[in-house]
């Protein structure tokens, strides 16, 4: 590992390259040994093994009324991914994945999560959880080496989607964020979701998509460069980040990762919640032939949630959480709906539905057909 660093370091040059040098950091360390004891003893534990985003581990939607510890792990992968054809990502990523998956707790709940950096990294990192409170969201007590390994605990207070992501201080944090490194909490309210009358409503299904900008460096030609490893991309793709214009904005990592033999499956008649983060740019999700029923846009669940949306808006930094029923069959297309975004740079899902038409909501009441043009059509001009 430190052989790794050093020939990282030399063949970079350490000076382009000063906040991986530093032995540790995130933007302050926190010492909190002086603290009170909390005695949580007397409370039940449960462990969830996290999964694969679109998926998200099983839970209830209403939960027993005593708080729990809930006992995640997630292991800090950096890796290359090819996010489209010819272009690779140096990746940092949460349980290798990108977005990092999703955790469900309910309001009242403690998230104790253990965080392994392997030691096949290369960099320091750590975790901030935007729904937790104190030291950074925990960004200060988390950081760790490769090879280390951290145990965070916290109160999930506040119910609704939150985005974490790593955050090791300076310009590591864009970085980390960008080239993977973040994901989403659901903080449930302990009897579920309710609708904009405070009625309970629950989920059938719930996919987690997450939304990445990437920045891959070009060479002189126009192809994408490719890196020997993560801190040999850190130089090139800071000047493209810089520049602030994303080569690639994609759901789930990489281009088609939610289209064609990936697609999302849904059934006419079923409640989908769809959970949309985006770590560092603001988005607008829209689902094209459909709505949002209910819609917390902000992601808050102790907000009533709007109806009817045709399409609503992730701040960049946030999670969002839209419930619909599923009325007809079909390939639906869920996008950004910055279309460039969704067509040309990536940002399209599909939710294959199957079920029965009805054609009291859509028919086509005559097909395609030519017409004649010197007595028909003219009507319809003011
Ligand atoms: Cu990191």
């Amino acid at each position: 590992m430190l052989t790794r660093r050093a020939a990282l370091m030399a063949a970079a040059g350490a000076a382009a390259l000063p906040a991986l040098i530093k032995t540790a950091k995130a933007e302050e360390i926190m010492d909190t040994s002086g603290a009170a004891p909390v005695d949580l003893s007397t409370l039940k534990r449960i462990k969830h093994k996290l999964v694969r985003p679109p998926m998200v581990h099983e839970h209830e939607q209403v939960a027993p009324a005593e708080p729990r510890i809930v006992e995640f792990e997630m292991q800090i992968v950096e890796k290359e991914v090819e996010i489209d054809s010819g272009a690779h990502l140096q990746a940092m990523t949460f349980n290798g994945s990108i977005p990092g998956p999703m955790m469900v707790v309910h309001e009242g709940d403690y998230v104790e999560l253990t965080l392994f950096n392997s030691p096949e990294n290369l960099m320091q990192h750590n975790i901030d959880f935007h729904s937790a409170t104190g030291a950074l969201g925990g960004g200060s007590l988390t950081l760790v080496n490769p090879g280390e390994k951290t145990t965070l605990r916290f109160k999930a207070t506040r119910p609704g989607t939150f985005v974490y992501h790593c955050a090791p201080g300076g310009p590591m944090i864009p970085w980390h964020v960008v080239s993977g490194m973040s994901g989403s909490i659901m903080v449930l309210p302990r009897d579920g979701l309710k609708d904009h009358n405070g009625k309970p409503v629950s989920y059938d299904r719930v996919y987690y998509i997450g939304e990445n900008d990437f920045y891959i460096p070009k060479d002189e030609n126009g192809d994408y460069k490719r890196f020997e490893d993560v801190g040999a991309s850190y130089p090139d793709t800071l000047e493209v980040m810089n520049g602030l214009i994303p080569s690639h904005v994609v759901f789930n990592g990489k281009v088609g990762a939610l289209t064609g033999d990936n697609a999302l499956h849904a059934s006419q008649g079923e409640k989908v919640l769809f959970v949309h983060s985006q770590a560092n740019r603001d988005s607008r999700p829209h689902l094209i032939g459909g709505h949002g029923d209910l819609v917390w846009e902000t992601g808050k669940f102790n907000n009533t949630p709007e109806r009817d949306l045709e399409t609503w808006f992730i701040r960049g930094g946030s999670a969002g959480a839209a419930l619909y029923e599923f009325l007809q069959p079909g390939v639906y297309a869920y996008v950004n709906h910055n279309l460039i975004e969704a067509v040309n740079l990536g940002a399209t899902a599909h939710v294959v539905v199957d079920g029965d038409w009805n054609n009291d909501l859509m028919e086509q009441v005559e097909a395609p057909t030519a017409y004649d043009a010197a007595y028909e059509g003219k009507s319809a001009l003011p």
